[in-house]
């Protein structure tokens, strides 16, 4: 448990503060509504063309609710976003400049796009009227429309265009980007409306009266005929994914899970199903796939993909549940968000049972359903179900004890061993995994009790130039909370956004960030290996433009530079456990805490 509070606001405004809540200006008015909504933080990068609203956030609101989060880049400034919105499970705002630094954002909207959270990204431009521009500069940084930059990958974008426009403008924004599924929007100002003054008294709409509509409930006729498969399936399987917005789904489908002696295989996009539960199968997926006649995906991203098995001579070609005689359910309602710009949307999968909408709101009606259909008959199979899988769960957790094993002593640090390493450091903690697949790193390894210790890893596959961003924006969730954020980041993910740890440092936001350090873009090293075997050229040259050495990275060292705890180049795996220890400690003093080790460059192939 981290104990020390850290004082706050940071950055307390000085001189004379305009609290008078009555808005002069119209930025004043933008930070008002922003009040109403409760926006907690706003992070920025600077910029002339929101130089209205900065003022406001600074001399109007007094730099509180929302508070600005200085970040080093605009990419950071909504990855940030995006990884408060996953914790938080509420939107924060991300501002940025004009045309510059909406497009700096654009690949971390894109992400956050793609993982369904909503963000706030707000902007200036302008002047949109040409007689008020100002020589080249105000030309090249002003769009017509500037939303386009950004439309096709958010779910909303305006520009009001008059004062009395401002909070409908924002008051929708916000309630678009949280009505699931969500994602994020985009409001720009011109900088003259944010300059322009309040002539009259304003006031201001009762937010109350605008608030999102829950999530909706998918249908309970259907949920009855998902009950009567469910119930009469041999062997029942369920995929769970971004199981409805948030944590609550996931503790309702262990009771589903436990009542029906369902395997459960988390595929990961969102929080985790308990993986110390003895119903946790994510290691058997392939396996349990090929024997069960009824699938449920819930909420799955990649339902085609997640069901699909590979050929016998394995090239992962070959269509999945399609092909066999198998039922599939998809409780979803991601196809409402679905657009023709990108393919985010996936392949089609053939489902004999859709059902639109929350998938963890389906299940407590799921159970009722259930529990009213479990007769004589299907207890005894119930319970012979279980008792099978229990066996099972014995042996699958032999095996991933054994391969550990094999991980464990190589001469340089593996994967697996680093995880174990983690898990020895940071299981006496409250934690929270803010990134790093660890199933895939080290099976078996972390009991991750649930979903609030696990943020998930859902996204665009931009990890470069995220992944950072987004494990900051969690740890600023849990700012104050007394957990211990962790989170295991690539050395290639870092080195792209490194910057991040100004921010963290500046705002004291506590976090414990281990670097999988095998110097290299390993991930691309292992495409370019198969890519020459297939054309029969030398893969002794997959290191070219892929090893981040000549020179290694001390990341240790860099972080020491922003004032903040770094531990290594950890080489040997002797003093792995030891620097963990320590960067934990450091962690429980307020700070970020970086720990660089050196992992084994995997020989590929
Ligand atoms: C924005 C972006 N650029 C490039 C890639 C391609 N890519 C995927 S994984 C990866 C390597 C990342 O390196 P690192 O974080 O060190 O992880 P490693 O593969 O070495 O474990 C790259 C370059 C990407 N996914 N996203
Ligand atoms: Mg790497």
């Amino acid at each position: 448990m981290i104990t020390v509070r850290t004082p706050r606001p940071i950055d307390a405004p000085a001189g004379i503060v305009d609290a008078s809540g009555r808005p002069t200006w119209g930025s004043d008015l933008i930070m008002d509504v922003l009040r109403l909504l409760d926006i907690e933080y706003a992070a920025v990068l600077p910029g002339s063309t929101y130089r209205g609203i900065h003022d406001s956030a600074v001399n109007y609101t007094a730099n509180r609710r929302p508070e600005l989060i200085l970040c080093n880049h605009e990419m950071i400034t909504v990855a940030v976003a995006h990884g408060y919105a996953k914790v938080a499970g509420r939107p924060m705002a991300a501002i940025v400049h004009n045309v510059v630094g909406l497009l700096n954002t654009s690949m971390t909207i894109y992400n956050a796009w793609c993982d369904r959270e909503p963000v706030l990204v707000l902007g200036g431009t302008g002047p949109v009227d040409p007689v008020k521009r100002r020589p080249w500069i105000d030309w090249i940084h002003t769009a017509n429309v500037q939303g386009n930059l950004v439309r096709d990958y958010t779910k909303w974008d305006d520009q009001p265009s008059s004062l009395e426009a401002i909070p409908q403008s924002l008051l929708r924004a916000y309630r678009v980007a949280v009505t699931q599924p969500a994602g994020p929007v985009y409001v720009c100002f011109d900088v003259e409306l944010q300059e322009k003054e309040v002539a009259r008294p304003f006031k201001l709409p009762d937010a109350e009266r605008y608030r999102p509509a829950a999530p909706s409930q998918p249908d309970q006729a259907a949920l009855r005929q998902v009950a009567r498969l469910l119930v009469g399936a041999e062997l029942p399987l369920c995929l769970a994914d971004r199981v409805g917005c948030r944590g609550e789904g996931v503790r309702a489908l262990a009771a589903l899970a436990e009542l029906l002696a369902m395997p459960v295989v988390d595929l990961g996009a969102r929080q985790s199903f308990p993986t110390p539960h003895p119903l946790d199968f994510a290691a058997l997926q392939r396996e349990l796939l090929r024997e069960a006649d009824v699938v449920l995906g819930l909420d799955v991203v990649d339902l085609e993909g997640a069901t699909r098995l590979p050929a016998s001579g394995g090239d992962g070609a070959t269509p999945g549940a399609q092909a066999r005689s198998q039922k599939v359910i998809s409780i979803s309602q991601d196809e409402l968000i679905h657009r023709g710009t990108t393919a985010d949307y996936q392949a089609l999968p053939a489902v004999d049972l859709p059902v639109l909408g929350d998938g963890g709101l389906a299940l407590p009606l799921l159970i009722e359903e259930c529990r009213a259909l479990l007769d004589g008959g299907a207890r005894g199979r119930v319970d012979r179900r279980r008792q099978a899988l229990e066996a099972r769960q014995d042996r699958l957790r032999e095996q991933q004890r054994r391969y550990v094993e094999q991980q464990w002593d190589h001469p340089q640090i593996t994967e697996t061993r680093l995880v174990a390493e983690l898990w020895q450091a940071v299981k006496g903690e409250e934690f929270v995994f803010t990134n790093g697949r660890l199933r895939r790193m080290a099976p078996g390894v972390c009991e991750i009790p649930g979903p609030d210790s696990n943020v998930g890893s859902g996204g665009a596959g931009g990890a470069v130039g995220s992944a950072t961003g987004v494990a900051l924006g969690s740890a600023l969730a849990l700012k104050d909370s007394g957990k211990l954020p962790v989170a295991i980041l690539g050395d290639g993910e870092f080195l792209a956004s490194i910057q991040a740890l100004w921010t963290a440092a500046h705002y004291r936001i506590p976090s414990l960030w281990v670097i999988n350090n095998n110097r290299s873009y390993f991930n691309d090293e292992d495409h370019q290996d198969r890519v020459a075997k297939m054309r029969d050229r030398p893969p002794e040259n997959r290191w070219i433009a892929q090893r981040l050495e000549n020179p290694e990275v001390d990341f240790a060292a860099i972080t020491r530079t922003f004032g903040l705890a770094g531990e290594g180049p950890i080489k040997s795996a002797a003093d792995l456990g030891p620097a963990l220890s320590r960067a934990v400690e450091a962690v429980k003093r307020g700070q970020l805490a970086v720990v660089d080790v050196w992992t084994e460059n995997r020989s590929a192939g």
